[in-house]
């Protein structure tokens, strides 16, 4: 496992690398010390045989010892990764339930937000069969949200944004195996009941359930809460903008949005530009202020607005060493607890807005989108006092220029799915990657990430990008256009022709269904099961239970997914072999796991060449 000292050495991340060691000479402790400390790390943990679901144990589980109530080890792997995809299906589905409730009670009026996402909304009431001639565009958002909240609750029936949207072989496909899903609640409620202890024994029969939930992941709490957003802020489009440290003014009022849930951010945007902020920030002799967003939140208001993208999960920590963070407005999921005691060290204030992360020692004001815009002007104000209590700073100038904002319906506009595919065939591009997921320290920081991008892109393998892997991205100025000089020499000719970057960003974590949007829009073109076309996703530093799901939401599609850290199923020969064989045959994909990203790389080529001889 790298230690904290070969971080230091070898992240790509300059400005993260000289801010650790900040942090280190001052003895504050960040994710890379007590990662360190926690070495070596349980190996039935990690394996995924420690038990700890009843009172009897917790069991070390193994080939040749069962639990105390006969569970082996088949059991005990699948039953723990399946509460984890259960997890991380309830923490993505409450972001969307929370959505949809703001995008009904902005179409009845009662939030300061106005619905912008006009275009989403009626291609989904078409999509839905909701009626809309003679109907208000509010009057139809409102049926939009009470279709994609059910597919969230229901507890019978099929869901809806599925069976609109799925490819026709794939519905068929999951029919036929038993593993369609009715909600994401119903999905998460059995996976929670049927691995209690003494219920479901038949390690393949929790390997359904397992399948199950992750496909209600996607289209309930993927598709769901991206659609949510789309209806309330709108489908991004490209927009250029700066990212990295080197943003944030030493003059300026610096404050980051962090977290996963955008309302908040947009109505803080909202608010910069009135007089009454305006002059605050002159009353305190700051020349302006710079709102930059970390993780999720970050990314989308990055896509929407071109507000740059600060960090990721992994460098939360170490961009309060800066000295220049005057507030973080911190809303929920993957935040880490121990930001409070960093920001302690420095004059940062943080402030949470969500029940579900409240953190001791902070200041809470809780996010009420009836008056987003009055609590947007109140946190700013915080912000902007907190400017005169800077002391000492430590500034990186680390920036990059980026481009984001690439949806699908971008991407179409720019060359056409038939194009793309055309120029997919002729070998110019040899397939798409998506490269997802979050930042781990059993890997360097963000070198897995970007070691893997620009392998792929040098062997023209057009980029996609979603989450914590695109700040990684886009803080080393892959994301532009100008990156495209270390393309391979097909990619490079494209992405000038088109004026488009080699790395291409396609918004947050839940964004990761517009990368399975331009998938599916491409095997239609191509007329073929998406599992026949040259396209991976790879999470080179997952660590999220959230990341169960996306995973599976890729695989189950028939896209082969790539794993840079090891899941916790090694004790298990049954279900490792189910997840990275035998899985193919049903569903046409499997997981390989590969922590080099060279060799990654290399396994991502193989399988895009061998799949272009069926195009
Ligand atoms: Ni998704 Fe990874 Fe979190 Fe966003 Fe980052 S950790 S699972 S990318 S910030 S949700």
């Amino acid at each position: 496992m790298p230690t904290k000292s070969e971080v230091i050495e070898k992240t790509p991340d300059t400005s993260s690398k000289n801010l650790l060691t900040v942090l280190s000479e001052k003895g504050i402790e960040t994710v890379f010390d007590r990662f360190d400390a926690q070495q070596p790390q349980c190996t039935f943990g990690n394996d995924g045989s420690c038990c700890r679901r009843c009172n009897m144990g917790p069991c070390r589980v193994s080939d040749r010892r069962k639990g105390v109530c006969g569970a082996d080890v088949d059991i005990v792997v699948i039953s723990n990764l399946l509460r984890w995809c259960a997890a991380g299906a309830a923490a993505h589905g409450q972001r969307g339930k929370e959505l949809l409730g703001i995008l009904k009670s902005t179409a009845e009026g009662r939030t300061s937000f106005k619905i912008a996402g006009d275009g989403r909304i009626l291609e989904l009431a078409k999509k839905f069969r909701v009626k809309r001639k003679g109907r208000t565009l509010e009057n139809i958002a409102v049926d939009v949200a009470n279709i994609l909240l059910k597919d969230l609750t229901r507890e019978s029936g099929d869901m809806r944004s599925l069976m609109a949207f799925a490819p026709k072989e794939r519905r068929d496909t999951w029919r036929r195996l038993g593993i369609l899903p009715t909600s994401v609640s119903s999905e998460v409620f059995d996976a929670l009941a049927r691995t209690t202890v003494g219920t479901d024994s038949d390690w393949g029969n929790l390997m359904r359930q397992h399948l199950r939930t992750g496909i209600a992941y996607c289209w309930g709490s993927y598709f769901g809460t991206m659609f949510a957003t789309d209806c309330l802020f709108g489908i991004p489009e490209p927009v250029k903008t700066e990212v990295g440290t080197g943003v944030l003014k030493e003059d300026s009022v610096n404050i980051l949005v962090h977290g996963h849930l955008p309302p908040l951010g947009e109505a803080i945007i909202q608010a910069i530009d009135k007089e009454k902020i305006k002059r605050l920030i002159n009353d305190v002799g700051a020349d302006g202020i710079v709102i930059g967003g970390m993780c999720c939140t970050g990314l989308e208001v990055l896509e929407r607005h071109g507000i740059p993208s600060i960090t990721n999960m992994g460098g939360q920590e170490l961009v309060l060493g800066t000295g220049m963070i005057d507030a973080v407005v911190a809303d929920t999921q993957c935040i880490f607890p121990s930001i409070a005691q960093v920001a302690a060290c420095f004059h940062t204030k943080i402030i949470t807005t969500h029940d579900s992360n409240r953190i001791q020692g902070t200041l809470h004001i809780p996010f009420d989108p009836a008056h987003a815009d009055m609590i947007a002007e109140r946190i700013l104000e915080i912000g902007i006092r907190n400017f005169i209590n800077r002391g000492e700073i430590h500034p990186q100038p680390a920036k990059a220029t980026a481009v984001s904002g690439f949806s699908p319906e971008a991407i179409s506009r720019i060359f056409g799915f038939g194009n793309l595919l055309d120029i997919i065939r002729s070998g110019k591009i040899k397939g798409l990657a998506a490269l997802v997921g979050c930042s781990n320290p059993k890997t360097i920081y963000d070198y897995n990430h970007v070691t893997l991008a620009k392998e792929l892109i040098r062997n023209d393998v057009l980029v996609l990008t979603c989450g914590c892997s695109a700040h990684a991205l886009l803080k080393q100025g892959l994301c532009t256009l100008s990156a495209s000089g270390i393309a391979g020499e097909g990619l490079k000719e494209i992405c000038q022709n088109y004026e488009i970057p080699p790395v291409l960003h396609a918004g947050a974590c839940i964004d990761n269904p517009r990368i399975l949007q331009l998938f599916c829009a491409l095997a239609e073109k191509a007329n073929l099961p998406l599992s026949s076309l040259p396209f991976a996703a790879c999470a080179p530093e997952w660590s999220n239970e959230k990341s169960i799901g996306a995973g599976l939401s890729f695989l189950t599609m028939g896209i082969p997914v790539f794993l840079g850290v090891k899941p916790p199923t090694g004790a298990s020969r049954n279900v490792v072999k189910f997840l990275t064989d035998q899985v193919e045959e049903e569903l046409g994909a499997r997981y390989t796991i590969e922590p080099d990203p060279l060799q990654m790389a290399k396994s991502v080529i193989g399988v895009i060449e061998e799949k272009r001889g069926k195009l």
